[in-house]
């Protein structure tokens, strides 16, 4: 593929007005580096008040030609996929651009032999391993729809997603090894399965030795059906607007919604948005450390950089094993130029000695990635100094798993950086902010401003739908604001026109009729030396009508008194933000409750701040539910 990136921040000026000024004109040029089996006949319909959005009408194509059919002539024996296994012991994969077109067709043939059509939806529950991105890759092949669920959910968080889209299939590993943990994924589907009655078969591939549990007629392994198929797969002709996948995030509450994205403007929004942002060279290694469970692991490890040619790293374990330098010792092993992770492993890490930073050659490195939450400044700079040493751009990207590739981010080496900020908006990006009242804060020259973070028009990535309600849809995305796309997060931009994400809008605590956003206290209390994280909510209080209360965790060889580290919490809130923002409530405790994609939970935390927590709602997706009962005994 001719490259689609941006080379000077004059380029990326040019390129954002023509963006603004012409969007299907720009877009078209952009999508004019891919492989269509037909050309569209429109690029781009949309209304908002429906919400109707389309992209690339009329177009036929199928993404995995573009991400392995059309690489095979001139990179066909590059590397596509680096697996690095749980353990270091393991001898790590390499597969080719060649080797995993062969096992996509082949696998894809699986799918069709075992009943699988286009349109149909699959399940798949994976460890991170190459067969995860093997799967995901031969449903897009045959037209099939993947549905993936992070394989750390539990049966009941499975069966309800399987359910709602009735998928007729479940892909699955018998075990896995996370860290020192074995974990038994066939057992948790089993469970799943009790109550699931679309699926139809089950395959399962055999990561480790152990006897594993099948049922006759419903359960086969991968290997076993491998051999009743041929390789060769014609990649079905795909509408631009057919599904490509559905993914499940959690709203703030009630059921999951099952975000749907299509094919094309997906294809060609998170194809461009990797190339554009992470610069990527021929020879480079990049290495995203989300789980394919997630958005990010979609579009950036599988989808956008395949489609790019590039080199994708795909880690089986944790950071912590078999200790805490295990991301240094695989970015020194494999030479890895390009670094992608959340601020929550950043400050994970961080907590630990930097010897086992130090101890490994991290001179590969040329940028580095963020992605998550707002990266507070002490973790920004423990990235920058000790990871990058200075020497590799941060590029802090906002996006959602609703708008499928990343919003606003710098280019790496080319959109000058400010240490918490996601500074511009991508080409094709229209962020506005939205005042109180519902009205666009109009950006003054020279002038800072706030609001709430929403869009004008639409990208090419952006989901359609949300599976089996698109009355969902309408009301959580584009009823806020008439005619935009409401993000649910606040901004704030400063006066030349750098965004900083300031967090979830749901985020704000009001205290004494002041409207305080607890990302940045938050981010004072971070400050602190001793402190690893916190989360700041709020809770009824008789006067005030709101006040603050802090869930925090310190450093293990902390020496300072809680009493004391109260006081000088709140000297530092008082001289960042002011007295207004001083907490009534500090708890210690060892750990917080977080999603699996490393989200603090404060819906959890607001609870048992206002003395709700007999009322937590379903915690069973939790990463880490045990700590909720530690909380909830400290209490204050
Ligand atoms: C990609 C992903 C989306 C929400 C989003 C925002 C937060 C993501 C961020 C960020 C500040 C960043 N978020 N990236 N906040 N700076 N660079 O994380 O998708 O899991 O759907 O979460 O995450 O609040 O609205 P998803």
């Amino acid at each position: 593929m001719k490259s689609l990136q941006i080379n000077t921040f004059k380029e990326y000026k040019e390129k954002y007005e023509q963006s603004v000024s012409d969007p299907e004109g720009f877009w078209s040029e952009v999508a004019e580096h891919f492989q269509w089996k037909k050309k569209w006949d429109k690029v781009l319909e949309w209304d908002f008040s429906k919400p109707e959005i389309k992209w690339f009408i009329g177009a036929k194509l199928n993404i995995t030609e573009n991400c392995l059919d059309r690489h095979l002539e001139t990179i066909g024996n590059k590397t596509a996929i680096i697996w690095e296994p749980n353990d270091p012991d393991e001898e790590s994969r390499y597969i080719t651009y060649r080797q995993l077109y062969v096992k996509v067709s082949r696998f894809a043939n699986v799918l069709k032999n075992n009943g699988i059509k286009k349109g149909d939806r699959v399940c798949l529950y994976m460890p991170m391993i190459p067969e995860l991105a093997i799967a995901m890759l031969a449903c897009a092949r045959i037209g099939a729809v993947h549905s993936i669920v992070f394989a750390g959910f539990s049966s009941s968080a499975l069966s309800s997603r399987i359910n709602d889209s009735q998928c007729k299939m479940l892909i699955t590993a018998n075990e896995v090894y996370r860290g020192t943990k074995p974990i038994n994924l066939k057992k948790v589907c089993d469970q799943a399965l009790e109550n699931t009655p679309s699926v139809e078969t089950v395959i399962v591939y055999r990561r480790t030795v152990e006897p594993t549990e099948m049922t006759p007629g419903r359960d086969k392994f991968w290997f076993d059906e491998l051999q009743k198929v041929d390789t060769p797969c014609e990649a079905e002709a795909m509408d631009a607007e057919d599904l490509l996948f559905i993914l499940y995030t959690s709203g703030s509450t009630g059921k999951p919604k099952g975000m749907v994205h299509t094919t094309g403007g997906y294809m060609v929004g998170s194809t461009y948005t990797f190339e554009n942002v992470f610069q990527c060279k021929k020879d480079d290694i990049y290495w995203c450390t989300a789980d394919i469970g997630w958005i990010t692991g979609h579009s950036y490890i599988i989808y956008g950089p395949l489609c790019a040619g590039a080199t994708t790293v795909m880690f089986e374990g944790v950071p912590s094993y078999p200790d805490y330098g295990r991301f240094w010792e695989i970015v020194d092993k494999l030479n890895v130029t390009h670094f992608y992770t959340a601020p929550t492993a950043i400050r994970a890490l961080a907590k630990h000695p930097l010897s086992l930073v130090e101890k490994h050659d991290l001179s590969s490195l040329k940028v580095l990635g963020s992605v998550g939450e707002p990266i507070n400044e002490e973790a920004w700079h423990w990235y920058n100094d000790n990871i990058g040493k200075s020497n590799c751009p941060i590029v802090d990207t906002w996006w959602q798993t609703e708008t499928g590739a990343m919003m606003i981010s710098p280019i790496a080496g080319i959109t000058p950086t400010r240490p918490t900020f996601a500074t511009l908006p991508l080409p094709g990006v229209q962020p506005v902010l939205m005042d109180e009242r519902g009205n666009e804060v109009v950006q003054k020259s020279m002038e800072a401003s706030e609001g709430r973070l929403a869009m004008k028009a639409p990208w090419p990535s952006i989901a359609r739908t949300i599976y089996g309600d698109h009355q969902r849809y309408k009301d959580t995305y584009f009823s806020a604001y008439k005619n935009m796309y409401f993000t649910g997060d606040g901004a704030y931009r400063d006066a030349s026109g750098n965004y900083r994400i300031t967090g979830r809008v749901d985020d704000v605590v009001i205290v004494s009729g002041h409207n305080l956003g607890t990302a940045p206290i938050e981010n004072a209390i971070d400050e602190h030396a001793d402190i690893v994280e916190c989360a700041v909510v709020g809770f009824p209080h008789d006067v005030k009508g709101n006040a603050l209360y802090a869930f925090v965790t310190k450093y293990d060889d902390c020496k300072t008194s809680d009493e004391d580290l109260k006081i000088e919490i709140n000297k530092l809130i008082a001289s960042t933000i002011g007295a207004i923002a001083k907490l009534d409530k500090v708890q210690f405790v060892s750990g917080l409750p977080k999603t699996r994609s490393g989200k603090i939970m404060r819906r959890i935390l607001r609870k048992i701040a206002s003395n709700e927590a007999d009322n937590l709602g379903d915690i069973s997706t939790l990463l880490n539910p045990d700590i909720v009962e530690e909380i909830k005994a400290g209490a204050l």
